[in-house]
């Protein structure tokens, strides 16, 4: 019998009975066999690891001229960034396990080449593309960015990417377009997750045209100038640094330009807790913790969570006029 499926998201001052019904969980429905041998394997991999991570760099490929570009003023930051190491063990990739340790550990089953992304809707020129040549298209940018999850906690990460703006110009919206889906690979043998009904799958986000097209908005390939480990969403995913994380939906197959607003995984799971907009927002609490401050992942006192996490002077004018309490 299968057991029923634990809480959402849960904060990081989730209850102790919530956190032990969770273990329940996964060890009742064998989330993943073998996970025991695997985690040994895991960390002595981890342990030999040079430091930066041990993907394929993206900025020197021998022969050819590093196409990068590193825009500044709000596209970086002063701040520090998060180690590697954390940001790639401590992650939040239901479709790997629910707990932060279990993407790094089981996400190697993901092929992420040879990978398709289907671009259709509400598009002139709606693609069928392979993501080598999606890549080859846009020069690749570093972007040092703060992500505040909704579970009030955040890192700094230099993401490698190109602007979701340039990619929807290229496909020409139609005049009917008005928001864009994103959809994850539905691939139970890849993502063993996906075998329990923790979340509909598969996991599917959306965005405003106009939050979409905003300069911030990133297709993220890489990080920490290497390509994108799997646990991180390889080979693509969004990042939006003024909401919350859940928005920067990961191992994304097919962005659909729509009329309507499309459904998003959180909000369907559980509406009262996370909407559609998920705009970072310190003065609206989520139902179970207050969002007023978060802890920074390698840092030992909380900090203070800014408006739009900071990029309030970038995107405040996306919103005039709306109730943010009400939208959140
Ligand atoms: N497909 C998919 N995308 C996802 C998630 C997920 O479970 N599945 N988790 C989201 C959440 S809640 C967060 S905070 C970020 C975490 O990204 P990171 O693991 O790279 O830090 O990914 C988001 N994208
Ligand atoms: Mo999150």
């Amino acid at each position: 019998m299968r057991q029923k499926p634990p809480e959402p998201l849960g904060s990081e001052i989730t209850s102790e009975s919530l956190y032990l019904r969770r273990r329940e969980f996964i060890k009742s429905a064998a989330f993943f066999t073998g996970t025991a041998a695997a985690v040994g394997a895991g960390l002595q991999l981890l342990s030999n690891r040079p430091t930066g991570g041990d993907g394929p760099s993206l900025l020197a490929t021998p022969g050819e001229a590093p196409k990068v570009v590193r825009p500044r003023g709000p596209y970086d930051t002063d701040e520090r960034a998060t180690s590697y190491e954390d940001a790639t063990t401590y992650n939040n990739f239901y479709e790997f396990g629910l707990d932060k340790g279990e993407p790094a550990e089981n996400a190697h089953t993901l092929k992420p080449r040879p990978w398709t992304v289907v671009i259709d809707g509400e598009v002139n020129k709606p693609q069928r593309v392979d993501m080598d040549t999606l890549q080859s298209w846009f020069p690749l940018e570093e972007r040092v960015y703060r992500m505040r999850c909704v579970e009030a906690w955040s890192m700094v990460i230099p993401w490698l990417g190109f602007p979701l703006a340039g990619l929807l110009r290229r496909v020409e919206p139609t005049s009917k377009a008005k928001y864009v889906a994103f959809t994850t690979l539905k691939d139970p043998e890849q993502m063993p997750g996906q075998k329990y009904p923790v979340l509909d799958w598969p996991y599917v986000e959306g965005l405003r045209l106009d939050e979409a097209l905003h300069p911030l908005t990133l297709m993220a390939v890489g990080m920490y100038g290497r390509v994108l480990p799997n646990q991180n969403g390889a080979p693509l995913r969004l990042v939006v640094p003024w909401k919350y994380g859940f928005k920067g939906i990961k191992s994304i197959v097919r962005i659909s330009l729509t009329e309507k607003q499309p459904p998003t995984t959180w909000n369907r799971s559980n509406p009262r807790e996370y909407g559609f907009f998920a705009n970072v927002n310190p003065e609206v609490a989520h139902p179970r913790w207050s969002q007023a401050s978060e802890r920074r992942i390698g840092e030992l006192r909380r900090r203070p969570t800014l408006p739009f996490n900071g990029y309030a002077e970038q995107v405040a004018d996306l919103y005039k006029g709306m109730d943010l309490r009400g939208n959140f």
